[in-house]
């Protein structure tokens, strides 16, 4: 039987960040939610699912998530770009997260059931310093993290990416979110050679302070070439790391095969892609072992399940985007799809704020490090549209960086 879709809307609300929110009801009066959040870009998926894709919707087939992926995909002709996956990632997430309800199950279920008992989470630690990186280890192993992203300042730079610029007030945390409130992005500096000198060393005292066994990550944001790539890697290796995210910018499939032959750091990649032609060489000639997309700008599940089943056969593991400009809701269907793939590698895991938290109510849990989605129908979060009206957008930008001389590089 056809169950029809009868509204379709966008909510966007601003509750500690901007979040862009895809809501379909049925004509059953189920409502499926999917998010379609790319940072400091909001608006512009906002328009495209308003003016473009949400009539398209009404009075289809809520049960027909892979007909109508393909109706989205191919019908607008201008295939791939973050927006255009972004706003069918928001749809297709939605439509499973009907289908389950519909079927009363957690969506889990449906994508083959549990592979595992809980999905090890990183957090993400730093510091301007090493004595305010450890305190942020620290803090993060009493939330009870297992693995930790280390990130730390360059001495001679004011603002490097992943340093959270000073303790959070009164709760004493370090978190970093890269977006700035305000009408033009904020200007950072950064200097190669000097983040190369300094990073083996953070490591080298890092394991120190806190033994071989912690699973270690370091993300590089897209900052060096494949030469200066392949050092850090080589550099690195005595500290054994999980991953290292971003070594080189990530359109350049081709780069990573450089880093590879000189290192043997396990590499992740693929945060800002958002389709499995990004892929093709990387998981084909094994030139990764991480997949970094997000269910939110990668097409949803449907797509990103399918990237997963490719790099499965080269074992290649996932490391699903998960900082704090995923929803929960995209969080939500991050932690359904990993906990039913075999080739679960980790999943990113930040804390959203408070006020997040009662926009979007949630039934996922962390505990001891590990994250499950679960157990009630379908993703397990519903949106308090209420509380999210009281949080208008704000408008927000990703920052930008110069080198010394004035010219611009990658942040
Ligand atoms: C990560 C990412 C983020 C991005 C952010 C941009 O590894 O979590 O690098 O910190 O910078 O998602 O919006
Ligand atoms: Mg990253």
């Amino acid at each position: 039987r056809m169950t029809s879709i009868q509204t379709a809307e966008v909510v966007v609300t601003s509750p500690d960040r901007n979040f862009v929110t895809l809501r379909l009801t049925t004509e059953d009066g189920l409502v499926g939610l999917g998010d379609a959040t790319l940072n400091g870009r909001e608006l512009a998926v906002v328009a495209y699912l308003r003016e473009h894709v949400l009539p398209l919707l009404i009075g289809r087939d809520a049960h027909r998530i892979e007909d109508t992926w393909q109706f989205l995909y191919r019908s607008a002709y201008w295939r791939r770009g973050p927006v255009t996956m972004a706003a069918i990632a928001a749809v297709d997430v939605a439509l499973w997260d009907l289908k389950a309800q519909a079927a009363g199950m957690p969506l889990y279920q449906l994508l083959g059931g549990a592979s595992r008992t809980g999905l090890l989470a990183y957090g993400h630690a730093s510091g301007r310093d090493l004595p305010e990186l450890f305190d942020s280890i620290r803090d993060h192993l009493d939330q009870g993290y297992q693995a930790i992203r280390v990130q730390i300042g360059v001495p001679g730079l004011t603002a490097v990416y992943g340093v959270a610029a000073s303790p959070r007030a009164g709760g004493g945390r370090y978190d970093y979110e890269p977006a700035g409130r305000g009408a033009y992005p904020a200007e950072e500096d950064w200097d190669t050679r000097a983040y190369l000198r300094h990073l083996p060393a953070v490591f080298d005292a890092v394991r120190n302070e806190f033994g071989p066994e912690l699973p270690l990550l370091h993300d590089a944001h897209h900052r060096l070439t494949p030469i200066q790539a392949a050092r850090l890697g080589k550099a690195l290796e005595p500290y054994d790391l999980f991953w290292l995210e971003d070594a080189t910018p990530a359109e350049n499939q081709q780069a990573l095969r450089l880093v590879r032959q000189h290192t043997t750091t396990p590499l992740a990649i693929g945060e800002v892609f958002n389709t499995i032609w990004d892929y093709q060489e990387l998981i084909r000639e094994q030139l990764i072992d991480y997949v970094r997309s997000a269910v939110t700008h990668t097409g949803g599940i449907t797509h990103l399940r399918r990237i997963l089943d490719f790099a499965a056969q080269y074992q290649i593991k996932s490391g699903i985007h998960g900082p704090t400009d995923i929803s929960p809701v995209g969080m939500a269907a991050a932690l359904h799809l990993g906990l039913a793939i075999h080739n679960f590698g980790i999943q990113e895991y930040m804390k959203h704020g408070t006020r997040t938290d009662q926009v979007f109510h949630q039934t996922f849990t962390f505990t001891d490090g590990y994250l499950h989605p679960g157990d009630q129908p379908g993703l397990g979060v519903t949106l308090d549209t209420d509380q999210a009206g009281q949080y208008p957008y704000e408008q927000a930008y990703l920052p930008y960086n110069r080198l010394t001389d004035g010219t611009i590089h990658d942040w």
